[in-house]
């Protein structure tokens, strides 16, 4: 399956008892399980649909358990200001705190994902009711599998070591502890039986400022020798995410971007900052292929950190909201009209919160200095180098009070100069945190 549209609707469980029959027995046939979901799953059914409950909706349930998450336990309001988001943005939805669970249905058109939603809201007959509703599309014609700036998105994700398909040469092969509960690497080990093989799955509505990102782009172009105004402003874009639109990673080509490259998934990965073919090439100092800041060597370091760790995340967003208008265009500034807003429906899946969303977003792209920061559990895995003042994550970055950002590294020529950003081209409108619970676990605790 391609699943192409995706609908997430947020509800509250309204009549329990009713509900938990209704979920041992109809809705438990239309779940796709946790394992098939996971982006690498090999044969991804034509039609998925995911459930996952927050804390206040497992309470509503009755389970007692205690999962032994606590950014999950809390919910995701009460980490707003650790995250660095401002709540006046949040949709009310999520700012009243009062979300017990979500569906999660793709599929490759719109009409078979309205058809399964149909469905289950024919079986849970009034027991729940949805208190908001947000519908991913993907991005027309070539943009397909690009986000709204227009770079190709689920290029990089883990691999869990003994689950799912073989790594992809350079990926990334993690515990599958790092993302299911319960399972080797997880580094909670109190956790109630039932809760093995589910995953917290951290969701973000998070806009997307699309002609304000383009027009910041034109405005701070380089100034690369050979290269036009308009390739300036892309290699501009290029640096603050660390690949090119076309998912070809700058590490590899940094001055311009490679499509052939870029669309290979046994080579777009096989990178790692270093450069050990290059004898003059310090990867602590240097950052002509790749800014210390970019977005992906922020929230996934790679060998900037000597051992591997555990700081990881399987992604699996879409984006959400219509294409830029001609008049968004002509005047570089997004619509108010809450109907024109677009950005990622971001969804990540991790065993432990403070460890994988909460500690990219918070310790990674909203610090200034990428350095020393102790990994929680292992004190020799630090940083190698003291990269001082790299500034925040330029995509997804928040500086304190919301200030003003400051990356530095963006420009090859001038490798010490910050570029300002002024503005956030990635807002949060909010989210939840809610714990998708393997099919065993429905069956025989949440649904009895
Ligand atoms: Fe990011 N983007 O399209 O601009 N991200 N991200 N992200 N992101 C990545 O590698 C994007 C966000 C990660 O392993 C790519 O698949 C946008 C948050 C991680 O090399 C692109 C938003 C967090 C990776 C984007 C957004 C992360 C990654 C390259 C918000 C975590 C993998 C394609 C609207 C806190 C890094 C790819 C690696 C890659 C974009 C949000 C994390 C293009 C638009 C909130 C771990």
């Amino acid at each position: 399956g391609l699943n192409l549209s995706n609908i997430q609707g947020d509800i509250l469980v309204d009549d329990p008892a009713a509900f938990k029959s209704q979920l041992g027995s109809e809705i438990l046939p239309l779940i796709t399980p946790i394992i098939q979901i996971l982006p690498d799953a090999p044969d991804p059914p034509a039609t998925i649909v995911n459930i996952a409950f927050s804390q206040k909706g497992l309470n509503a349930l009755g389970i007692q358990d205690n999962l032994n998450d606590a950014d999950f336990t809390n919910g995701q309001l009460s980490n707003a200001a650790f995250l660095g988001d401002q709540t006046s943005n949040w949709e009310p939805a999520f700012a009243s705190n009062n979300v017990h669970g979500v569906f999660l249905i793709e599929s490759d058109t719109i009409d078979s994902v309205n058809a399964k939603l149909s469905q289950i809201q024919t079986i849970s007959n009034g027991s729940i009711s949805e208190v908001y509703r947000i519908q991913g599309q993907a991005r027309p014609g070539d943009e397909q599998g690009h986000e709204h700036f227009g770079f190709l998105d689920g290029v990089s994700n883990p691999s869990l070591r003994g689950f799912v398909v073989p790594a992809l040469p350079g990926q990334t092969i993690v515990d599958p502890g790092i993302i299911l509960l319960g399972e080797e690497g997880d580094t909670v080990l109190e956790r109630p039986d039932w809760a093995k093989d589910g995953s917290f799955l951290a969701f973000r509505q998070l806009q997307q400022r699309v002609p304000e990102f383009n027009k910041f782009l034109v405005d701070n172009a380089l100034s690369e020798p050979g290269l036009s105004a308009s390739e300036n402003a892309q290699l501009l874009g290029a640096r603050m995410m660390g690949r090119w639109k076309s998912g070809a990673p700058i590490d590899l080509t940094p001055l311009k971007d490679d499509p052939v490259l870029g669309a290979d998934h046994n080579r777009n990965n096989v990178f790692n900052f270093t450069h050990p073919d290059d004898p003059n090439f310090d990867f602590k100092t240097n950052q002509s292929y790749c800014p210390f800041s970019a977005h992906i060597r922020k929230t996934n370091p790679r060998a900037d950190i000597a051992t591997s760790f555990k700081q990881h995340i399987i992604r699996g967003g879409i984006p959400y909201g219509p294409e830029v208008t001609d008049a968004e265009n002509a005047s570089n500034s997004s619509s108010t009209d809450p109907s024109l807003e677009r950005g990622l429906a971001f969804v990540a899946y991790q065993s432990n919160i403070e460890q994988g969303f909460a500690f990219l977003q918070h310790s990674w792209a909203n610090n200034n200095s990428f350095h020393i920061i102790l990994l929680s559990d292992a004190p020799n895995q630090q940083f190698i180098a003291n990269y001082n003042s790299v500034g925040e994550d330029p995509i997804i970055g928040v500086a304190p009070n919301d200030g003003p950002r400051s990356p530095a590294g963006l420009d090859p020529n001038n490798q010490t100069r910050t570029i300002t950003i002024n503005e956030d081209f990635v807002v949060s409108r909010g989210g939840e945190y809610f714990f998708s619970p393997s099919i065993s676990a429905i069956q025989n605790t949440l649904s009895v």
